[in-house]
């Protein structure tokens, strides 16, 4: 394709149904890539084509359009709106130019555009709107844009063009800089826009300013200028109206694209001020996409910053260590590939079974090549523990789900090495229901999925005293030793001293004694859990010239400890999370409540871009179903972020019901 300062690339984000897929449809359909536009309802969309998004109707994973229009060559990526799925998201912003946000008329802003807007403003790349469905009954592109208005200030959203016409009558979009010819009854608002972008224009060179402020006029050269500069420092939004499925405003928007979206040389200030973007010298690229289907096998979706990648080349992936080759090099328009020979700065393009890249990883012909930063998921916030159905395929299941996440950033699977659990963590119980079910299908192995256990751990709020006597007289030899230990809380960890004295114990059974203690603390007697912040004092005890033992000093120290946790004011400790719920301001009330019941508590709220942000505190044991749950309470309008604050003890009702579980589970056994 042709050289990088014709070529753009940017993602397609925004709520799930505002249109993003039908969009990318109708941008391939106008450059000429398809003879007829899909439709979702059909089935037969560019980017919808995998099994998983026909049978729910919307896109799950992201995917990756080309095109070439008026000799540019467009690569842009259509990414899915849930929550669940943001990761995807996620890695296509990481890698893109610009973001392309698309609000439906109809519902206006949702959570999934405050979500867009946002990673695209943290990554600082520029932003566009495109506010779509202006043909529908009932579509408002005034109301829709007075709220993108109230969330992101009047100066910072600001149409380019307006549209001609309503619901059916839904005919044109003039241009509020260019157009002469404005109908009367929209006349004002267009000139509202105008002063608007003449104000942000302004505001990007001083001698504009002083002309603008004199009631000069500027050429349209410089207003183009200005325009690019504005936006290009994210200090300005432009915003398009349009409908997806009639094209209107699409040409427009193409034509935007070419004038004032950023060029691949400029997107150095993204990744670096110092990034210098050349066509030619080493190859430098980011993984932002992976792929894993039967179709298609193993794809890595990267991005050129600079050079140019051929077959030819080896590979480093300077992020994992990783020699690869690029041996099969695609342009790809959903699941359509096309060989390519050479990939330059800008371009996003596939490669075919490589070995060990993934989503974020810096991938450079320069052995010694910097390390560009990759990509961060979002923090998990659903776990499920996952045994095999059938005994003997945990090996199966561990590397086939190793297989399938690769193309899910959000999804991970690791062990917990305190309640040693095989851990399914991710975003939400559809996600995870997807890998589940393509084990099946695509790996013939089964999973179960079950609740997790709650890493627990135990300690104590006073100090006590523990006395064991472990004597054994079985045939021959027998076994022997006496211990005498205090214990005290100790904030700061776990410590054990040997004061014994006059040789009670000998020296070198204290270790064994110390094993005893530590067997004790990997298991704690209250519910099986870990044990913390015990400081142990082994002070007496007695031992026999030949019964005593390793073993035996081991077994009296397991049960002196518990008999001194017993006196020493045992508590369960458990682990409480900090969270924080994005919902529209008219569910706060609801959210609060079920908080409160979960034994939460509230730290604060604030207010970002439209979205109510809830701070607070919960126990992880209440969270395990708060994806679904905050989904149903919201009709999916909420999302939330969580991480681990602290241990704090269990409420003694609820630990005497801990307990209680724990005894009766311990009895089936
Ligand atoms: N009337 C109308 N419907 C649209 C338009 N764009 C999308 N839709 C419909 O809105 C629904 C969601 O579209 P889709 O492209 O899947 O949205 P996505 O989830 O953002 O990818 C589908 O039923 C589309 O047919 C539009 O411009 N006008
Ligand atoms: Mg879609």
């Amino acid at each position: 394709m042709g050289n990088a300062i014709n070529s753009r690339n940017f993602v397609i984000a925004g709520h799930t149904g505002s249109g993003k897929t039908l969009l990318c449809e109708q941008i391939l359909l106008q450059a000429g890539a398809i003879a007829r536009a899909g439709t979702i309802e059909g089935k037969n969309t560019v980017s919808d084509f995998m099994n998983d998004e026909h049978e729910r109707g919307s896109s799950i994973y992201a995917s990756l359009c080309s095109c070439t229009w008026n000799d540019l060559s467009l690569y842009f990526v259509d990414t899915p709106g849930y929550s669940e799925f943001f990761g995807q998201t996620l890695g296509a912003i990481r890698a893109c130019d610009a973001a392309l946000v698309v609000i439906d008329a109809i519902d206006g802003p949702q959570i999934g555009t405050a979500r867009a807007w946002k990673a695209a403003r943290e990554r600082g790349i520029a932003r566009f709107g495109f506010v779509n469905r202006l043909d529908k009954e009932r579509a408002d592109f005034e109301a829709t844009l007075e709220q993108m208005r109230k969330n992101h200030g009047r100066n910072v959203i600001i149409p380019l063009y307006w549209p001609v016409g309503k619901e059916a009558g839904f005919e044109k979009v003039v241009s509020v800089l260019f157009d002469k010819d404005i109908p009367a009854d929209i006349a004002d608002q267009v000139a509202e826009c105008r002063q608007l972008w003449l104000d942000a224009i302004a505001e990007t060179d001083d001698e504009i300013m002083m002309r603008v402020l004199d009631g000069g006029e500027l050429t349209d050269e410089e207003i183009h200028s200005g325009l690019r500069k504005t936006i290009m420092t994210g200090k300005t939004i432009p915003v398009f109206p349009g409908s997806a499925v009639k094209g209107i405003g699409v040409p427009e928007l193409l034509a935007a694209i070419k004038e004032l979206f950023p060029n691949p040389f400029e997107y150095a200030t993204v990744d670096g001020a110092d990034l210098d973007v050349k066509e030619d010298g080493a190859a430098l690229g980011v993984v932002f996409m992976s792929l894993n289907d039967p179709y298609t096998g193993q794809l890595t979706f990267v991005r050129g910053i600079s050079g140019n990648f051929t077959g030819d080349l080896d590979i480093y992936n300077r992020t994992t260590g990783a020699k690869e080759r690029f041996g099969s090099m695609f342009v790809m328009n959903g699941k359509t590939q096309t060989a390519l020979p050479a990939a330059g700065p800008g371009t996003l393009f596939a490669v075919a079974k490589l070995k060990d890249s993934h989503i974020g990883d810096t991938m450079s012909s320069d052995p010694n090549s910097r390390v560009l930063p990759g990509v961060e998921p979002p923090n998990p916030i659903m776990f499920y523990a996952v045994t095999a159905a059938k005994s003997g395929e945990d090996e199966k299941i561990v590397a086939g789900i190793n297989k399938i996440i690769e193309a899910m950033p959000s999804v991970k699977l690791e062990r917990n090495n305190e309640t040693h659990e095989l851990l399914l963590c991710g975003m939400g119980d559809q996600q995870l229901a997807i890998v589940s079910r393509r084990l099946k299908e695509q790996f013939k192995v089964e999973a179960v999925l079950s609740t997790p256990k709650i890493p627990y751990r135990e300690t104590i709020t006073g100090a006590g005293e523990g006395h064991y006597r472990h004597k054994k007289q079985s045939g021959g030899a027998g076994q022997f030793a006496e211990v005498f230990m205090r214990i005290s809380s100790s904030p700061d960890g776990y410590k054990c001293s040997n004061d014994v004295v006059g040789g009670a114990i000998p020296k070198n059974f204290i270790p064994a004694i110390e094993k005893g203690v530590q067997d004790m603390l990997e298991e704690g007697p209250l519910v099986g859990c870990r044990v913390e912040n015990v400081a142990v004092s082994i002070f007496d005890g007695k031992y026999h010239p030949v019964d005593s033992n390793e073993m035996a000093f081991r077994i009296a120290g397991r049960q002196a400890f518990k008999e001194a946790m017993k006196q020493a004011g045992p508590v369960i400790l458990e682990p409480v999370m900090s969270i924080s719920v994005h919902v529209p301001s008219s569910y706060t009330g609801d959210i609060n409540g079920d908080l409160n019941h979960k034994r939460g508590r509230i730290l604060g709220m604030e207010s970002e871009e439209g979205i109510e942000i809830i701070k607070a505190e919960v126990p992880m044991a209440e969270l395990h179903k708060y994806a679904t749950e905050l989904r149903s309470m919201t009709q999916g309008r909420g999302t939330f972020e969580m991480e681990f604050a602290r241990y704090e003890q269990v409420p003694s009702n609820v630990a005497q019901e801990i307990i209680a579980k724990y005894q009766s589970e311990k009895g089936e056994e």
